[in-house]
């Protein structure tokens, strides 16, 4: 597959490149399935699930505009994965179980800093390893899959035994990684799904799920690619106890979906460092042999549900973005939703979730979802389907392929082609199949019909010019049965 072909083929229907005009600044999960403000032009990529990542967008213009909009699709994950499970399926809408912590990997120059191949991410229910082999993803490790040495690989950010190293824990020992930030300086910041007796740097320590803990910088080996290559044993700190959580909670003075005054934090569930000009806060002292450097820290918990966020800067607040703070203050009625971009649940009752992950990210949003992800026609031929289009380009190239039973091959093009958007192409033999115009940002394009006797797997990807060459959507597979 050459990639330049992909250009030829493509040049005779270039069109005006548009600018990005959205500014992201979060890629981020909610912990119960949301629906987007905006409404997605009334595609389903309006429907958002605990296992896909959203980014929170504030557009350039006015802050009516704000949405939580889909970014990468469970699609997506099912493409990437392959049929992980073994199952006969790509599609498995509980793959990952919920997507409970999120990072970004090495910082880089591009204006898009994140896409659905170089973010890492945690899962609360393991990965199948059909696909992957026994380097599979576990609620306590936190990575990505990749395509070399082949597709459906993982990759490791930092995984499970590295993190049990630094808890002075027995290497085998399940846990589960509920959220996660670093820098090169600070280290490997972390929280943990339930409360565990481990061997830190102060020695025996009860590590709550709603403390953060850090693998200070000193103590980690980073790879190249700046992922965790190695960590000291009983290197790891609490530097922000529950308590002391809690109390920036109340400090915070912030409703919960229902106008309820917050009292507790319970568990922590979020976590991104806040690089806010505040000079960051003394360090951590868990024990007199220990001084640990701690950042400020953007945050969410499980009680923050209508998806408020705070901030660790003075003492406990509501973050505060260009659009106005994220929660309603007490006294003020409920944290409704919107000011993170979802739907309210009713006229009386804020969104179910809290914030589950967060990453700062920038962010290149252009997916595909199809309405109808298996086609149960088993012989029979059938009826064809829709694919929805969520797009920053106005012309929109779908592509289509036939892929194999168990994964399919990507062939990673950027930052050559597709700088911006999702890095890997999925349609080598370029069988173009039909254009997707999304003039306000969302269209949608229907699929073949199935004829007699078909089954298989149909992959579609898309393409568009942007303004710096040609970008591709994430991909997405429909199962016919
Ligand atoms: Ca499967
Ligand atoms: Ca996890
Ligand atoms: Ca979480």
């Amino acid at each position: 597959m050459n990639p330049t072909k992909l250009l030829r083929f493509l040049l005779p229907l270039c069109v005006p490149a548009v600018a990005m005009a959205q500014i992201p600044q979060f890629a981020l999960t909610f912990s119960q399935p949301e629906t987007t403000l905006s409404g997605s032009g009334g595609t389903v990529l309006q429907s958002l699930r605990p296992n896909e990542v959203v980014s929170f967008e504030w557009f350039a213009g006015p802050c009516s505009s704000v949405s939580s909009e889909k970014f990468v699709p469970r699609t997506c994950f099912h493409t990437m994965a392959g049929d992980e499970n073994n199952d006969g399926l790509y599609w498995n809408p509980a793959l990952f179980g919920n997507v409970d912590a999120l990072c970004g990997g090495q910082n880089t120059a591009a204006s898009a800093n994140l896409n659905a191949r170089t973010m890492y991410w945690s899962p609360s229910a393991a990965m199948g390893t059909f696909v992957s082999g026994p380097n599979q993803l576990r609620p306590g490790d936190v990575g990505h899959i990749i395509n070399v040495p082949g597709d459906g690989q993982v990759e490791y950010f930092m995984r499970q035994e590295q993190f049990n190293q630094a808890l002075g824990l027995p290497l085998a020992t399940p846990i589960d990684i509920d959220a996660v930030a670093w820098s090169p300086n600070y280290g490997v910041l972390f929280s943990l799904d339930v409360d565990i007796v481990a061997n830190t740097v102060c020695g025996p320590t009860l590590v709550r799920d709603g403390d953060v803990v850090c693998v200070p910088g000193w103590a980690v080996t980073w790879t190249p690619d700046m992922r965790v290559g190695a960590v000291m044993p009983n290197s790891a700190a609490v530097i922000y106890t529950e308590a002391q959580i809690t109390t920036m909670v109340v400090n915070a003075q912030v409703t919960n979906r229902f106008g309820v005054c917050l009292a507790a934090a319970i568990d922590l569930e979020s976590i991104e460092i806040d690089w806010s000009p505040t000079p960051p806060p003394p360090p951590a002292t868990p024990c007199v042999t220990a001084v640990i450097p701690r950042p400020h820290l953007i945050f969410s918990t499980e009680t923050m549900t209508g998806g408020s966020l705070l901030t660790t800067v003075g003492g406990g607040t509501i973050y505060a973005g260009p659009c106005g703070p994220v929660g309603t203050s007490c006294g003020g009625g409920n944290t409704w939703g919107p000011q993170i971009g979802i739907r309210p649940t009713s006229a009386t009752t804020g969104a179910a979730s809290f914030v589950n992950a967060i990453t700062e990210a920038r962010v290149c949003r252009y997916v595909l979802e199809p309405q109808q992800h298996v086609l149960p026609y088993f012989g029979a031929g059938g009826p064809a389907t829709t694919i929805d289009v969520g797009s920053p380009f106005p012309f929109n190239f779908v592509f289509i392929e036939i892929v194999p039973p168990v994964v399919p091959t990507s062939l990673t093009v950027a930052p050559g082609f597709s700088a911006f958007c999702f890095p890997d192409l999925y349609v080598p033999t370029l069988m173009f199949w039909g254009l997707a115009p999304a003039p306000l940002g969302f269209g949608s394009i229907g699929t073949p019909a199935i004829p007699p006797l078909w089954s298989g797997k149909l992959l579609f990807q898309s393409v568009a010019f942007g303004g710096s060459g040609l970008e591709l959507s994430t991909p997405t597979v429909i199962d016919v049965q």
